[in-house]
């Protein structure tokens, strides 16, 4: 038995009673809050103060928690994982943590008796933005799937400032950015911990040593400051912890030390400590070369190496050990810095040998790479390395050296290989080639789809493939975390699915492949009935929110057609504006009798462009002047609405997402790596269009083809098709007259100035590099097969019951038990 460690242990152990949970404590704990937390009184008590008095009351049950979570890891000393992402897109947290500790039915009973509507409390919460979309998205996913099956595995990000910007609708229709500051009223789920910090420096010089070892010295050096959130498991008190850092200014940091060059960027520095932690990069699948982005992958990997290493050492273990107690996953490229960082430590810091550390570093990291698009691939120009990290860069420079000789020793002589697998890319300036870097100095590489995973291995690293074997590179199909996806979000579904299978709630929530047993109802009428009245109170809910947030007045009685992600060309949102004008122009074409017959539909889009994105704002600002003469033509807008919803978020997707009938999914084949919105969509019976690409492939593998609307070209056409446009160009009014008609509607300025939208349309008329031109028919065609099968009303409920079904697989559970058995080697382990 362990030793009480100080004072009176009756005295700590009568007063270190969990909380109690029953409504009068509840309350009881919330008007503490009110009263002493923010000082505040009933008569004076808004919506937000309420807010914020339960987020702090439910707040105290998740630190607990977290407190014996945490505790009971240091005791227990198991293997732990790490998730290094630069995004964590975690959206709201206060319904999240009533459902996951089973609380929500008592404080709504509570809130309600201090005269408040918990959905109004919710409604003040604001997301948590930190990140860009389906990358952050999943990383949030894997925590809370971690966390619920009692995993020790701990997330490592950055605390921006400001998160993903917020978007506005300019009166033309274009996109306009401002600042997201969710900091501004206290954040209740994080914790500072002034106790935590590390000092992270930057510039500077390296002296070489004997043995590959280095003194890095002099530049400048950062603060980095731990922020702590709860992670709550589902149903366990399993609570984990997602730490983020903050840069600040190390005061009093040695001027003395710089040279005098380096004087005045000292004093800018100093200024600009604080700078780094400010704002997330709104860029979507392009990389720009920023000096500061460079510096934020840098302190964030710098920082929560220095927190492993810690950890690590507390164990008393020795470093040899390092990687069966330490498993650390890349989210893609950005925190590769984190392998030459690793070398540095054990190197210069642990006095490993440089051989016998590289077996230990590239034991311990397994790198997931997210998109095949060569722009997106990260380059970093070696001047700017070698001025911020001049240490890195030379460790840089030592791994190539590996690289060489393995590459020499199977391919002698072979040089074009060589160049293409080496770190640098010659050139002016050179570039480090981060992909290639993450490939070598890791364990496992993994897509995140079987498409996407073959592409992996095709493509950006057939190279590495041909030198390591295919062993290394596997595939683990991403997923979307039921809890949020189905009962958080759409909890009419949840309801009904429970007391159809007779299960509760927790069963098919942990297990989702126990939704397989609502095969068994799909034909029964009276569950189609009450399958389609949730669909239709989720349509009405959706209606709702853009009444009061737009003052716009939806048609709930039409399909609802759903495109929601970020604004990309590989995503062809511009395939759908376009099949949006040909429905439009065809309806307008038919007579009053001939409308009658068609299926009334209203088309939500929604979504982020990157500001710096030229093309994909233009298609904005097209869906908005599209929208604005559709909705008014009085001929057709009782068949046809079209709708572009502003500042898209991981809470307006909760509200978007169940009452979606159908959902477009219509990336060019071979360009989205998997997409998982297109599960959360089945996961919520809605249907899906889409290409053979991403996991839509995977998604009509479980729920069958028949229940899925595929079209267009297939991946290995792609390559041709592109090459033919290249250099024999066919014009759009020959190879797709029905799209060549809209472009000239477009041009001719039926949706306003015309002029505006000639470089869009000029993408199209051009090099038609993502190939709408060649996938247009089958896209109409399969719009009509939709259509079609909505008519018949019971078969296409059918459809969706099957669906919702079948989407066992894509349970983050399932993907997070892949990494921690195939890659991370961990286990569960929970407190008593
Ligand atoms: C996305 N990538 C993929 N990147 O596009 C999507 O198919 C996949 O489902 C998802 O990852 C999860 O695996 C993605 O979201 C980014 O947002 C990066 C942000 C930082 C700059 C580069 C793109």
């Amino acid at each position: 038995k362990e030793k009480w460690p100080r004072g009176d242990e009756k005295a700590w152990k009568t007063s270190m009673r969990g909380l109690d949970t029953d409504i009068p404590s509840i309350t009881k704990s919330i008007v503490g809050h009110v009263q002493t937390s923010l000082a505040q009184q009933a008569h004076n008590l808004d919506d937000l103060g309420a807010y914020q008095a339960a987020a702090l009351s439910v707040r105290d049950n998740l630190i607990l928690n977290w407190n014996e979570t945490q505790m009971h890891y240091t005791r227990k000393e198991p293997k732990r994982a790490y998730y290094l992402s630069l995004e964590f897109l975690m959206g709201r947290t206060l319904d999240n943590a009533l459902l996951n500790l089973g609380l929500k039915p008592k404080y709504d009973d509570s809130i309600s008796q201090l005269g408040f509507r918990l959905e109004d409390l919710l409604e003040q919460e604001r997301d948590a933005a930190l990140g860009n979309g389906g990358l952050g998205r999943l990383a949030a996913c894997y925590l809370d799937s971690s966390a619920s099956q009692e995993l020790p595995v701990w997330g490592y990000g950055l605390r921006y400032k400001y998160g993903i910007f917020q978007q506005l609708i300019a009166p033309d229709g274009s996109q306009l950015e401002a600042p997201d500051p969710w900091l501004e009223h206290d954040n209740p789920w994080e914790l500072p911990r002034l106790d935590v910090t590390y000092e992270v420096r930057f510039y500077g010089h390296s002296e070489r040593l004997d043995n590959m070892k280095a003194v890095w010295s002099g530049g400048q050096e950062v603060l980095a400051m731990a922020y702590d959130t709860m992670i709550p498991g589902y149903e366990t008190k399993s609570t984990n912890n997602l730490r983020l850092w903050e840069s600040k200014p190390k005061r009093g940091f040695d001027l003395q030390s710089f040279n005098a060059g380096d004087y005045e960027r000292a004093v800018e520095s100093s200024n600009s400590a604080a700078a780094i932690t400010s704002v997330l990069y709104p860029n979507d699948h392009t990389t720009f070369g920023k000096e500061l982005r460079l510096k934020q992958q840098y302190f964030w990997t710098a920082a929560s190496l220095a927190d492993i290493m810690r950890r690590f050492k507390n164990l008393g273990k020795p470093i040899s050990e390092f990687p069966d107690y330490v498993a650390i996953q890349l989210n893609d490229t950005h925190p590769t810095l984190a392998i030459p960082e690793l070398m540095r430590i054990f190197v210069d810091e642990e006095d490993v040998p440089w051989d016998a550390a590289w077996q230990l570093v590239t034991n311990t990291f397994f790198f997931t790479n997210h998109t095949v698009l060569p722009e997106a691939l990260e380059k970093w120009p070696v001047p700017l390395m070698q001025n911020l990290l001049p240490r890195h860069m030379q460790i840089i420079f030592d791994i190539t050296e590996i690289v060489v000789s393995v590459v020499e020793k199977k391919f002698p002589g072979d040089r074009e290989r060589l160049a293409r697998m080496s770190l640098i890319e010659e050139g002016y300036p050179q570039n480090i080639r981060m992909a290639n870097l993450a490939c070598i100095g890791t364990r496992k590489v993994n897509g995140v789809a079987e498409l996407h995973s073959e592409l992996v291995r095709l493509t950006i690293m057939k190279d590495f493939v041909d030198l390591y074997g295919v062993s290394k590179f596997s595939n683990v199909t991403n997923g979307i975390t039921p809890r949020r996806w189905l009962d958080q979000c759409n909890p009419r579904l949840s309801n009904l699915i429970s007391e159809t299978l007779k299960l509760p709630k927790a069963v098919f929530l942990k297990d989702l492949y126990k939704l397989e047993g609502l095969l068994q109802f799909a034909d029964d009428p009276a569950f189609q009935k009450k399958w389609a009245a949730v669909k239709q109170s989720n349509k009405e809910r959706l209606a709702q929110h853009v009444q009061t947030t737009l003052g716009l007045k939806i048609n709930t009685h039409a399909m609802f057609d759903v495109q929601i992600k970020r604004l990309h060309e590989y995503k062809r949102q511009t395939l759908n504006i376009m099949g949006v004008i040909h429905r439009y122009l065809t309806l307008k074409d038919m007579t009053p009798a001939e409308r009658k017959k068609v299926n009334p539909k209203v088309v939500l889009f929604a979504g982020k462009a990157a500001p710096g994105y030229y093309v994909a704002k233009l298609t904005i600002r097209l869906i908005v002047n599209v929208a604005r003469i559709i909705n008014a033509d009085a001929d057709t807008k009782d068949y046809l609405q079209l709708y572009f919803l502003p500042d898209y978020s991981v809470s307006l997707a909760e509200v978007l997402i169940p009452a979606s009938d159908i959902s477009q999914h219509i990336s060019t084949a071979g360009t989205e790596a998997s997409g998982t919105s297109n599960m959360k969509f089945c996961l919520n019976g809605g249907l899906l269009v889409g290409t053979v690409d991403g996991a839509n492939i995977e998604i009509a593998e479980e729920v069958g083809e028949q229940n899925v609307f595929f079209f267009g070209h297939l991946t290995p056409a792609v390559e041709d098709l592109r090459y033919k446009h290249m250099y024999h160009p066919v014009p759009v009014e020959q190879k797709c007259p029905p799209l060549a008609r809209v472009l000239n509607e477009v041009s001719a300025g039926r949706f306003g100035d015309g002029g505006v939208y000639e470089p869009l349309l000029n993408t199209i008329r051009q090099h038609d590099y993502y190939l709408l031109t060649e996938d247009f028919d089958s896209y109409i065609q399969a719009l009509k097969l939709v259509d079609e099968a909505y008519q018949d009303r019971t078969e296409w409920i059918k459809k969706s019951i099957r669906t919702t079904a079948k989407m066992g697989k894509f349970s983050s559970d399932r993907a997070i038990q892949d990494y921690a058995q195939e890659y991370w080697n961990i286990e569960s382990t929970k407190p008593e």
